[in-house]
């Protein structure tokens, strides 16, 4: 007798096209593909392939080349869908149809589950929708297919065509079930090599799942708003423990967790990454959603995780301050004297925050983001401003919301660098014009490049001294940069900036390219962030006389906003812009590859305004009533530490985000410490700042 042979394995591929260069982890693909191989029936008669590929520009062509080439007669192929990726996964997967029709396109994730309508009927090409939590279900799916398709119907939480031809109808099974229990849930590291989780540059893990608020923007609000499920703890150890083995030196490991430190168990996660990282002396860079509210228990996390030197930034999310937009985006916020007592508390502590805003909440006016920023300024917090994107299942998509809040939405790049990472983005709505919005973009550059930047220590003496509000300082820079007439490279930067907003198509990206070096067309810009402002201060800080000349101009003017007698005397306003001078020569450094200081003499009211503010170093201290000389810059170690093997974008991001500020880790060179210096001569403000500190190059 002969045993029949065993039917042929079929091809499942698993594709997610990342925006991520390096990322070559997928938490999505390695779950689908785990949950399908414990299902013994699916196990023998499938082989498995993923393909977790960057597909931004150029790649594309290559990647959709490298995946046809890869099928034989495949049994299916399936996407995880995001904003970013849906466009292109739709069109691989109509390529992979055309070339072998009987492959079964399975499509999931975030931008597409529960929109069976738009997505079928935008790419008929679609099999199958999962909504939802894929494992089990992708599983089920996997057996149907295994069958025929027979048996579809009896999987719940799915979108599918009935038939065939022109008569198949769009079926959808009744709504599944979250799955309760994640123990149930195989581990989705368990299918990769060491190799592969040794090279990925990401790594997105989840500790748990859900989030109990509902924030109308949000995805995680809008469609799973639910209790938090929790993956085991003896799993979570034994897999952090694989990962962080394994994991390069440079790679980002992102928690995907909504809220961490909701549960008090996450202070034990947080333990055991930093003991983790000490027993294989690792230290990754470690991404985290913070909970929304923060409490004692986030404090004590993000204080072990910095004694275990893991760079960890606090979020202290807001989103906004206005009652109004919060009211509608079904959001209860942190309360502004609690966002004050913890931003102090993290100071004390030495643990970096920042504050996500978003510009264009409904219910938000100019006016009111204005106030919010303020707020968060003059609590000694670091703004990072985002469009607000509309996204697939948020309660703002909703119809009815939309025609109420009259909002009109523009389809743009989320950012220049990326010009294929588009998404729907909200111009106005019922309490902002589009002027507004533009407006507000436009203010959200100055505020990185002048407060974050380049004149951090006069616009902190101006607020100050002369009780003007640093958003309406930074709203005279924009006239400034934006509508002034003078022509040089920052004023075109500037206007080319405001095309990316308003007219994306006739951006001119060879002028960020050029400006930075970069290669043109070379790609390199993906995945950079807030190119715009990378490239203004590269343009700026370059030429030391220029970026001296543009900060006299730019004082003056500032100047004529504050009342004459509220004006800061003339040898702190010196003072200011040579510290400014020197911020700027520290970015200097790393284009010149040479470590500059500058002198410097100031007044001791004004080194104990700005150093408690976070502008300078925490041990330049001066003589009562007196002044300290000396010179200021980069530390040692800098150029090793940014440049080379990384960029200019990498210290402007953390500037940027709030993480460093260009003084505060500088070194200090003091002409004379422990004497009483005389005070600096009277001089004129019109004059203020004439004699900056020589460039005195140091070695690197
Ligand atoms: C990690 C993360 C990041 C990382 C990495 C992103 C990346 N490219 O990999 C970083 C920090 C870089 C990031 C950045 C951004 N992100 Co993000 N990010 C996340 C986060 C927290 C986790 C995603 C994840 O991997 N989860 C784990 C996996 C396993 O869960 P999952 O994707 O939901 O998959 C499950 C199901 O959906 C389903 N499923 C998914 N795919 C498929 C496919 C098939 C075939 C099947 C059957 C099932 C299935 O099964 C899975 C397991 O149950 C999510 C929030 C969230 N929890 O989803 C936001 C989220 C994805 N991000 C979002 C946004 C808006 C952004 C930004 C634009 C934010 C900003 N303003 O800058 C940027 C842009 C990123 C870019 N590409 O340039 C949105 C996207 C909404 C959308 N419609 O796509 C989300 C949902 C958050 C939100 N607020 O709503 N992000
Ligand atoms: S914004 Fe944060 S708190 Fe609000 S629903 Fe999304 S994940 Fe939850």
């Amino acid at each position: 007798m002969t045993t029949p042979s065993p039917l042929p394995r079929r091809q499942v591929h698993l594709v997610d096209l990342t925006t991520i260069a390096g990322a070559t982890y997928s938490p999505t693909l390695g779950y689908l593909q785990a949950a399908a191989q414990a299902d013994p029936e699916v196990a023998a008669r499938c082989s498995f392939t993923r393909h977790a590929l960057l597909s931004r520009g150029s790649w594309f062509e290559p990647v959709c080349e490298q995946v046809l080439a890869s099928l034989d007669d495949p049994l299916a192929v399936a996407f995880t869908v995001y904003f970013w990726n849906r466009a292109k996964s739709l069109e691989l997967a109509r390529r992979i149809k055309l070339a072998w029709p009987g492959c079964r396109i399975v499509l999931g994730g975030n931008d597409v589950s529960y929109q069976q309508d738009t997505l079928f009927a935008e790419a008929p090409w679609t099999d199958v929708l999962v909504h939802g939590d894929g494992e089990f279900r992708f599983t089920e799916v996997l057996r149907a297919f295994l069958r025929g398709g027979e048996g579809l119907a009896r999987v719940d939480g799915i979108s599918y065509w009935d038939g065939a031809g022109p008569d198949r109808r769009l079926l959808s099974t009744p709504a599944a079930d979250r799955i309760e229990d994640l123990s149930t849930v195989p581990s989705p590291i368990s299918v990769y090599s060491d190799a592969e989780l040794a090279t990925t540059s990401l790594l997105v893990y989840e500790t748990n799942r859900g989030c109990p608020y509902g924030c109308a923007f949000c995805y995680w609000g809008g469609a799973t708003n639910s209790k938090v499920r929790r993956f085991p703890m003896e799993r979570i150890a034994a897999d952090l423990d694989r990962i962080i083995r394994l994991a390069d030196p440079h790679m980002m490991l992102a928690l995907a967790d909504a809220n961490f430190g909701i549960l008090p168990r996450d202070v034990e996660i947080a333990r055991l990454l930093v003991e983790t990282c000490r027993k294989y002396d690792k230290k990754v860079d470690f991404f985290v959603t913070w909970a929304k509210n923060c409490n004692k228990r986030i404090v004590e996390m993000a204080g072990l995780l910095r004694d275990g030197g893991l760079l960890a930034p606090v979020t202290l999310s807001a989103q906004s301050f206005s009652t109004t937009a919060l009211d509608l985006a079904n959001r209860s916020n942190i309360r502004v004297d609690n966002f004050r007592k913890l931003q102090a508390e993290f100071r004390d502590l030495g643990i970096p925050t920042y504050t996500d805003l978003i510009w264009g909440m409904p219910g938000e006016t100019y006016e009111s983001f204005l106030t919010g920023t303020e707020e968060v300024l003059t609590a000694g917090g670091a703004p990072i401003i985002f469009p607000l994107l509309l996204l697939n299942n948020t309660d703002y998509t909703r119809e009815k919301f939309r025609r109420d809040q009259k909002i009109v939405v523009r389809h743009l790049p989320v950012d220049v660098s990326d010009p294929e990472l588009t998404g729907d983005t909200v111009v106005a709505h019922a309490t902002m014009t589009e002027q507004e919005w533009l407006r507000g973009l436009e203010f959200r550059l100055c505020l990185y490049l002048f407060q974050k930047s380049l004149l951090r220590c006069t616009l902190r003496l101006l607020h100050t001294a002369g009780g003007v509000r640093m958003v309406d300082l930074c709203e005279r820079l924009r006239d400034f940069l934006f509508e002034g007439s003078r022509e040089s490279t920052a004023h075109a930067i500037a206007r080319n900036y405001r095309l990316a907003w308003t007219e994306p198509g006739l951006v001119d990206r060879e002028l960020i390219e050029r400006e930075l070096g970069i290669e043109v067309g070379s790609g390199e810009l993906y995945g950079r962030q807030e190119t715009h402002f990378e490239a203004l201060l590269h343009a700026l800080v370059k030429d030391p006389d220029g970026l001296e000349r543009f900060v006299d101009e730019a004082v003056g003017l500032l100047l004529g906003s504050v009342p004459g007698h509220l004006r800061p005397d003339a040898g702190s306003l010196r003072a200011a812009k040579e510290l400014d001078l020197a911020a700027g020569a520290v970015f200097r450094s790393m284009i010149t590859g040479r470590r500059e200081q500058l002198a410097f003499t100031a007044p001791t009211g004004l080194l104990d305004l700005l150093r408690e503010a976070g502008d300078l170093p925490p041990d330049l201290h001066g003589p009562a009533g007196g002044t300290v000389t000396g010179r200021i810059g980069a530390a040692p170690g800098f150029l090793a530490d940014f440049r080379p093997g990384s960029t200019f974008s990498r210290f402007v991001v953390l500037v940027w985000r709030g993480l460093v500020s260009p003084l505060r880790e500088s070194a200090v060179d003091r002409d004379d410490p422990g004497t009483v210096a005389s005070p600096a001569p009277e001089a004129e403000p019109e004059t203020a700042g004439a004699t900056a500190g020589e460039a005195v190059p140091v070695n690197a």
